[in-house]
């Protein structure tokens, strides 16, 4: 017998109704990176929106903060296996920020300072699921953490989360990011457990 008997596991998914499948609970977010961890002043900080015309919006810090700022709690999934609950963040969804976009493009692309990309669909960023966040846990998000900001996508795993974003690009075409060319998943929809492609 293993260490993991059947009542123990049963136990645990009791315990967690809210894990998605293969997952466990942490509480000390761990750090992942492909690479190492840039320094971005907020002062030199810049995100834009980008389609095939090229850039349609773009923001420095001060323009940023100048959007609605939404206080949210969610619970995050790395493909790893970690899952933490509960997270308070502060960012601004990307609803405003592709407000007056023509998002009828399909794909999009997160690209990052450092060079990390990452594919997602337009519609995970739609519909309240996706934020520009700068602040976890009632301080500014730590540098290993993506500060000074991050793409925070809760519904998919966390690899999708681009740290130190510094563009969105929405194309028409379909294109792989950085983990999902070595074989991660395309959507990365925790509770399917899309983690390979
Ligand atoms: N720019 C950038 N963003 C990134 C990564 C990275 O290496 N570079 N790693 C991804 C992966 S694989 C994970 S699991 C999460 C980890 O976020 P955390 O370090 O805040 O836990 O960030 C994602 N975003
Ligand atoms: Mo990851």
């Amino acid at each position: 017998m293993g260490i993991f008997s059947p009542g123990f596991v049963g136990r645990r998914r009791d315990a967690n109704p809210l894990l998605p499948p293969g997952q466990y609970e942490v509480t000390n977010f761990p750090v992942l990176s492909a690479g190492p961890t840039p320094a971005i002043a907020k002062d030199d900080w810049a995100f834009s929106v980008r389609t095939a015309e090229g850039t349609a919006k773009a923001w420095n810090w001060e323009t940023l903060m100048d959007n609605p700022i939404d206080d949210f709690t969610v619970d995050l999934h790395c493909v790893t296996r970690w899952s933490q609950f509960g997270m308070g963040w502060r960012g601004v969804s990307l609803d405003h920020l592709l407000d007056g976009v023509d998002t009828t493009p399909e794909f999009a692309m997160a690209s990052c300072y450092g060079g990390y990309t990452t594919n997602v669909r337009t519609s995970d960023l739609l519909g309240g699921k996706a934020w520009i966040a700068f602040q976890f846990d009632g301080s500014d998000l730590a540098p290993e953490h993506g500060g000074p900001a991050r793409l925070l996508i809760p519904h998919l795993y966390l690899w999708k989360s681009a740290k130190w974003v510094n563009s969105i690009t929405l194309m028409s075409h379909h294109e792989l990011g950085f983990w999902e060319q070595y074989g991660y998943h395309d959507v990365g929809d925790p509770w399917k457990e899309e983690r390979y492609s």
